[in-house]
């Protein structure tokens, strides 16, 4: 064995290795595009589903819902809210709608709305609702992201009245993550 031979090696590899590291990670590499929440009951309620998010190419994203346990012939608010802390059963720590633009309360497809303003689910003859809506006004982790922020689902419809739509108490919620690409 030759000791200078060794070290030369070693020190070769440690600057192959520090190539490496320095490449830059760009984060389109690893920004998610797909988001989901598993809307739950809130303390006393029935309500639960499945909540996503899809990142389109021209930068909208597309939201689909399908959701159970709502009251039959009723529409029911849907919002983002503030925060993805439900901790409280009743859905109060999730905070307010998600407003990053500080406009007033409205409905899609309004412009002049919070960006977690998303309307109404319509529940069919036995509470089930499927729900679509593609928006402009917010993105999965960039900026207005949704990532880590609240589904609220209400027990009354959103009748876009100030200041957050008179949709009544929190019959579901969930907190939105990053979804699963093999699911
Ligand atoms: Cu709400
Ligand atoms: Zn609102």
């Amino acid at each position: 064995m030759n000791p200078v031979k060794n070290l030369a090696s070693a020190l070769t590899l440690i600057m192959i290795l520090s190539a490496f590291l320095a490449l830059p990670v760009h984060a389109a590499d690893i920004s998610p595009t797909k988001a989901i929440c598993v809307v739950v009951p809130t303390e006393g309620s029935e309500c639960r589903g499945v909540v996503k998010f899809q990142a389109m190419d021209d930068g909208k994203v597309k939201i689909t819902a399908s959701v159970s346990g709502l009251k039959p012939g009723q529409e029911h608010a849907i919002h983002i809210h503030e925060f993805g802390d439900i901790t409280d059963l009743s859905g109060k720590s999730a905070g307010g709608h998600f407003n990053p633009g500080n406009t007033p309360h409205g409905l899609p497809p309004a412009k002049n709305r919070h960006a977690g303003d998303l309307g109404n689910l319509k529940a069919d003859a036995k509470g089930k609702a499927s729900f679509e809506l593609t928006v402009d006004n917010i993105s999965i982790a960039s900026e207005r992201a949704i990532l880590g922020r609240a589904i609220v689902i209400h027990a009354l419809p959103d009748d876009g009245g100030q200041p957050t739509g008179n949709a009544g108490g929190r019959i579901g919620f969930g907190v939105i993550g990053i979804a699963n690409p093999g699911a």
